[in-house]
């Protein structure tokens, strides 16, 4: 049988295609390697995982009914309840029946004569369909790095990208914990907690700022349920599709962070995806600066506009976030190595955090920096670094993904003409407006690299890009065409636009490494991959090329 969609990928993007297509009267199925829904929410269930940002905006908006029918616990969701929505959206609209789990794709191949694209699966299976849409996530493909000496550790190892279903057992056992980004922050103080000892293996410290932490207020909930309609509205109009719609009717919050809007969605993991404060560094005294932050804490350092654009405003705030650490970890050998001093806030995607220097207080938590001395080697037993020598029981690897390219690489798509796909981007991806690439006509990416993507609340990214594929195919039945992809030269033109946005932010300045640039990948080509013109500058030109019957593509009848 050929499917109309084939949908590799059932996290969000797949299930919300799923329902759209079937939506549409189409035939469609998805192909999942894990053996149920949930995407990143399925993999990474190591302990601390969260999202960073609010539940309320982190939710689908396509359906009223599920908007009103879903209670969010906390204001910032944990893994098992962002879990639980994806099974409760899956059983909702029955969305299991089009999927089959436990499968992954190994290769994705056009088929001319047919017209046709074959996707390959270790099953043995090959499904055939017309079009393909790669909901394959931004952040999906875990990095192991090759450190040497890897394979010998006989205890237990772990990535938190791939963390176990069944429960891990670390009571009173040595742990290390290699990486510093996102889920290492986020799984230190918890590791910590359960561990005998704990050893933090840090290349590069990090910047990171306290998560909102409250419970979900059910009248901030309910404020919310009555006004969805105008804040998908408002999420559409922000650059990080982060409405920071704030509650005007429900109490006002008694705790120092506001339970949602501007203030809280500020500290968010999206810069830029709000307002912020309007605050700016460099017209503030050192006096008045240490007071906005005594106020508000540490995330009002990531409200000041200007440190996002000026490179002393952003030294300024770099040092004043220095400062503030230097107070939290009382050991003054562990608070220097804990400072990030050779980048600035906002190169990377923001961390956020539960009690991250705290822990760094408690006595069964010791700090290697391989920076001062390189990890040498792991043995059977540890970890060596210079002449220590840390014995562990589990090694968990926090040492991130291949971003963005690295799932669409890896699946093996071979275009028209035998081109694959992993050959085009050999200098870097290059595709028009993160949707569609030259030479790989009906293939559709969600998120894919030049679009805003991990710069934006990804539900709505993800749902304005399901939406306008859905659209693209609907118009392609309707005009009897066979085939659409993009020009050549649109291709270049938004590769170029791209990069030109990027140009003068703090994510490109050369100090800045970051998995946004492919910096954490040996080898792979330094880009920036994410499109930082916001969401509405980026919707005026994909809902332009809708409107005007696809310009910028070549479409075949
Ligand atoms: O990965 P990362 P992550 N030797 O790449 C270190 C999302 N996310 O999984 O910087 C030693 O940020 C590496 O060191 P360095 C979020 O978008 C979101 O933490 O390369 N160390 C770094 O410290 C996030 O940005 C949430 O010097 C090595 C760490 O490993 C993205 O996922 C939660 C090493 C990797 O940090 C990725 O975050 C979790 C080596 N050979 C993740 N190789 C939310 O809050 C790497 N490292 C929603």
């Amino acid at each position: 049988m050929i499917q109309d969609v084939l949908i590799v990928g059932a996290g969000f993007g797949g299930m919300y295609g799923v329902y759209k297509f079937r939506g549409m009267g189409l035939s469609v199925k998805a192909v999942e390697a894990g053996s149920d829904v949930g995407g990143t929410w399925y993999w990474n269930r190591y302990p601390g995982a969260r999202c960073d940002v609010p539940s309320l905006e982190y939710s689908f908006g396509f359906s009223e009914e599920l908007e009103q029918a879903w209670e969010w616990p906390e204001v910032f969701s944990a893994q098992p309840d962002i879990l639980d929505y994806a099974n409760h959206v899956a059983e909702r609209f029955d969305l299991r029946q089009h999927i089959q789990f436990n499968t992954r794709v190994t290769s994705i191949t056009w088929r001319d004569g047919d017209q046709v694209w074959e996707l390959g699966t270790d099953t043995g299976e090959t499904l055939r369909g017309r079009f393909v849409v790669m909901a394959t996530g931004c952040l999906s493909v875990p990095n192991k790095p090759n450190l040497p000496g890897a394979a010998r550790f006989k205890g237990q190892v772990l990535h938190t990208g791939l963390w176990p279903h069944e429960e891990v057992s670390l009571e009173g056992k040595r742990v290390g914990v290699i990486g510093t980004g996102s889920s290492g922050v986020q799984a230190i103080p918890e590791l910590a907690k359960q561990a005998g000892h704990l050893t933090v293996f840090q290349r590069t410290p990090v910047y990171t700022v306290p998560a909102n932490r409250k419970r979900m207020r059910e009248a901030v909930q309910q404020e919310f349920k009555d006004n969805y309609r105008e804040i998908r509205e408002m999420q559409w109009r922000n650059a990080g599709g982060v409405s920071g719609f704030r509650p005007l009717k429900s109490a006002p919050s008694r705790a120092n962070q506001p339970d949602v809007g501007p203030a809280a969605s500020g500290v968010t993991g999206i810069p830029g995806g709000d307002s912020g404060g309007g605050l700016r560094i460099k017209a503030m005294t050192p006096e008045q600066r240490e007071q906005v932050v005594e106020a508000g804490g540490l995330g009002m350092i990531l409200a000041f506009r200007d440190i996002y654009s000026d490179i002393e405003a952003n030294d300024i705030a770099n040092e004043l976030f220095r400062s503030q650490i230097r107070k939290i970890v009382k050991n003054p050998e562990v608070s220097e190595k804990l400072l990030p001093k050779d980048y600035g806030i906002g190169c990377k995607r923001q961390v956020l955090d539960r009690d991250y220097y705290d822990t760094f207080n408690r006595n069964n938590v010791s700090l290697v920096d391989l920076r001062e001395t390189p990890l040498d080697t792991i043995t059977e037993t540890g970890v060596q670094v210079g002449s220590d020598h840390h014995e562990l029981d589990v090694l968990i690897y926090a040492t991130g993904f291949d971003a963005m390219t690295g799932a669409l690489v890896r699946a093996n798509i071979t275009g028209r003409d035998g081109v694959t796909l992993r050959d085009k981007w050999a200098d870097g991806p290059v595709a028009f407006m993160g949707l569609q690439m030259r030479g790989f006509p009906n293939l559709f990416t969600v998120t894919g690299p030049g679009s805003p993507s991990v710069l934006c609340n990804m539900l709505v990214a993800i749902e304005q890009h399901v939406n306008w594929i859905a659209d693209c195919v609907a118009w392609m039945r309707e005009n009897e065409k066979a085939t659409i992809e993009p020009l050549e030269q649109s291709e270049i033109d938004w590769v170029a636009h791209v990069n030109e946005v990027a140009e003068g932010t703090m994510y490109t300045v050369p100090s800045c490494n970051s998995w946004y640039l492919g910096a954490n990948i040996e080898g792979k080509p330094r880009i920036f991959m994410p499109y930082v013109g916001g969401l509405p500058r980026y919707r005026e030109h994909t809902d332009g090329q809708a409107e005007n019957n696809y310009p910028g593509f070549e479409v075949l009848g």
